[in-house]
């Protein structure tokens, strides 16, 4: 099928380019209208230079030495501001993620308490091993008890106020002195996110190098705080992911079936939803209503969740969401938090679909608002399935457009998943980096923007890497992109270069491993630490790198910054708002190198963004003595 050439511009994946002539020709708008329409965007604000921190503001420097003002109304320099701005961009990402984490915290907890009984404890090995690494006695105990001690212990890092949070023990050793001499090991989440606030509040922090310093520490406490309790304990909860095969792009939609979709970020909802969805009751008024059964789909980073863990198939990455809408084929989108576009309750206006909203954090003007509550998770669940079963006489078959666009995937990669694929321990993974079979491994991750071409960057820089035999460890919403051309399955090997082509084939796996949402990028820094544990190095030693060639959100500046604060180069495909500062452009791309061992470099190219990230980890090879 040919496409418009504005489709064709907007994004590589021809489900995307389908559906965005079929937008175009109804006058549904989609957020690359909304995009074009907001050009020219405000140069101050694209070099940070736009400040409102307080009401003597706002404050606009130019970022040229000759014109203009040259500090803002409280004598703020450019760099300060800057600073500032990163630094709460750092906070609220490190907010989004956190918030998430205490929620499963708090569910968690819930659970082991008896006082949310539809969730349990899947994952009594995992339950162990955290256990055994809080120093929580398990002899005698039963599993209640140990979950409900595990449980207080992880929800107290997010107001633990001196020390350092727990997590931060599995990085090096070298690492964790690193942070302590630096001062930006990070003592409890909440206190980080808000002296982070605090430091950036007008005539606190004025010094551009001792806010970055902050910020580092607020990302530290995403990474190996917020983020990871809510990854390990999902695990628990939920079970930790295994390998499995599924299907991802908009053509997961059925015709014939009651369509619901999953979209926010926490498992919570999405995993009881997929509970209710079984539920014979429930597939019977389906039936009841001439559909032949309930299909669910992920969307962004709850659909990686339940994709990882059940199986679900996912209906796409960020930016497809109103388009899924627009299939007239959807009788529910329910939704918890982040990522969600407010455009969704006019998209959905136009068809027969009820916009479900959750959480009594993320009301959304015009929406249905059913509200979760976890101890009657189940029976709240049913309420929304019901709702949308109900809704299915009332899809309008001329309206109806799915295209007919879907690939299989194999996904599951949880740290313990490769661990297992391996035999029972990373060794072989270490051995064919030692032997040159694979170079070494980068984490690719991060949203989708319209800023640049849907999926592009995403898949060209992925393939790039496997053929240059460098391991991909993906999330987000760039495992989606990459799943949708085939990088997750086996036979996507064949796009890899010899060596990491013969480990995959020799363990029948893909040569990009899916490890699950954004907040799951812990367990990317779960596995470098093991690695570099393994070798008695540090994180910023080992051949490894980390992109986000399509980045858009607060969360996305969270993850970068404490990939780089653990000693990882990352190359980001779009540029932050900081070229107003240059000496705090100069310190995150370059003199950070020195202080934490890992840096941020800009490439738009994928092609180039390869080339660095392979000379980057060639270099890493050549220190630790192995052939390049
Ligand atoms: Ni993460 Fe980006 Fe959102 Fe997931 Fe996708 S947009 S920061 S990848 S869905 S959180």
């Amino acid at each position: 099928m040919s496409h418009s050439p504005k489709s064709l511009v907007r994004s590589i994946d021809p489900a995307t380019q389908e559906m965005l002539d079929l937008t175009q020709k109804a006058g549904i708008e989609t957020i690359w209208d909304r995009f074009d329409a907001m050009q020219p965007q405000c140069g101050f604000g694209e070099t940070g230079l736009c400040c409102r921190n307080c009401n003597m503001g706002p404050c606009r420097i130019s970022p040229f030495d000759d014109a203009g003002p040259k500090l803002g109304v409280c004598g703020a320099t450019r760099d300060v501001i800057v600073a500032r701005f990163l630094d709460r961009m750092i906070a609220a990402g490190t907010a989004a993620h956190s918030d998430h984490g205490r929620d499963i915290a708090q569910t968690f907890l819930m659970a082991a308490k008896g006082e949310a009984t539809d969730y349990k404890i899947k994952d009594e090995v995992k339950l162990a091993a955290l256990a055994a690494e809080f120093g929580i006695a398990t002899e005698g105990r039963v599993k209640a008890e140990i979950a409900q001690e595990l449980g207080k212990k992880l929800l107290g890092q997010f107001g633990q106020q001196e020390g350092a949070l727990a997590f931060t023990r599995r990085a090096p050793l070298k690492r964790q002195q690193l942070w302590t001499t630096l001062k930006i090991m990070p003592r409890g989440v909440d206190r980080e996110v808000v002296e982070t606030m605090h430091r950036t509040h007008i005539g606190v922090d004025n010094d551009a190098v001792n806010l970055i310093l902050q910020g580092l520490r607020t990302s530290l406490a995403d990474g190996w705080g917020g983020s990871m309790i809510g990854t390990e304990l999902s695990d628990v909860m939920f079970g930790t992911p295994t390998i499995k095969r599924s299907a991802v792009n908009l053509g997961v939609l059925k015709t014939d079936e009651v369509n619901i979709i999953v979209h926010g970020h926490e498992p919570t909802l999405s995993e009881m939803i997929v509970a209710a969805s079984r539920d014979p009751e429930m597939v019977a008024l389906a039936q009841k209503f001439g559909a032949k059964d309930i299909n669910i789909a992920g969307l962004c980073c709850t659909g990686n969740e339940i994709l990882m863990r059940q199986g679900i198939p996912s209906a796409g990455n960020f930016i497809q969401q109103e388009l899924a809408v627009a299939t007239g084929a959807v009788e529910a989108i329910v939704v918890d938090v982040q990522c969600i576009l407010p455009s969704l309750v006019t998209v959905a206006g136009c068809f027969h679909t009820k916009f479900i909203t959750t959480s009594p954090k993320a009301k959304f003007t015009g929406a249905t608002h059913i509200e979760f509550d976890e101890k009657r998770a189940y029976e709240i669940a049913k309420q929304i399935v019901r709702a949308a079963v109900e809704n299915y006489r009332f899809r309008k078959p001329g309206q109806v457009h799915i295209p007919n666009v879907k690939t299989d995937c194999m996904v599951g990669f949880s740290v313990e998943a490769i661990v297992h694929a391996l035999g029972g321990s990373l060794t072989p993974l270490i051995d064919a980096i030692k032997k040159n079979q694979i170079r070494g491994i980068a984490a690719v991750v991060g949203c989708n923007n319209p800023r640049t071409q849907h999926d592009y960057g995403h898949t060209t820089l992925v393939k790039e890497l496997v053929k240059r035999d460098i391991l991909v460890l993906s999330t987000g919403c760039n495992a989606i992109a990459c799943a949708k051309v085939g990088l997750m399955l086996p036979e996507g090997a064949e796009l890899a270069g010899q060596g990491l082509r013969a480990v995959c084939q020799a363990l029948g796996i893909p040569p990009v491993l899916h490890m699950g949402s954004c907040v799951d990028n812990s367990r990317v820094l779960t596995a470098c630490a093991a690695i570099a544990n393994a070798l008695g190095v540090d994180i910023s030693e080992l051949p490894i790198a980390a992109a986000a060639p399509e980045w858009m959100s607060e969360k996305a500046v969270a993850i970068g910054t404490y990939a780089v604060a653990s000693g990882i180069f990352t190359v980001l495909g779009l540029m932050p708002p900081i070229l107003g500062g240059p000496a705090v452009t100069d310190l995150l791309t370059n003199g950070a190198e020195g202080v934490v061992g890992g840096k941020f470099a800009v490439e738009p190219d994928p092609f180039k963004a390869a080339d660095l990230i392979e000379a980057h980890i060639n270099a890493k090879r050549r220190d630790l003595g192995l052939a390049v």
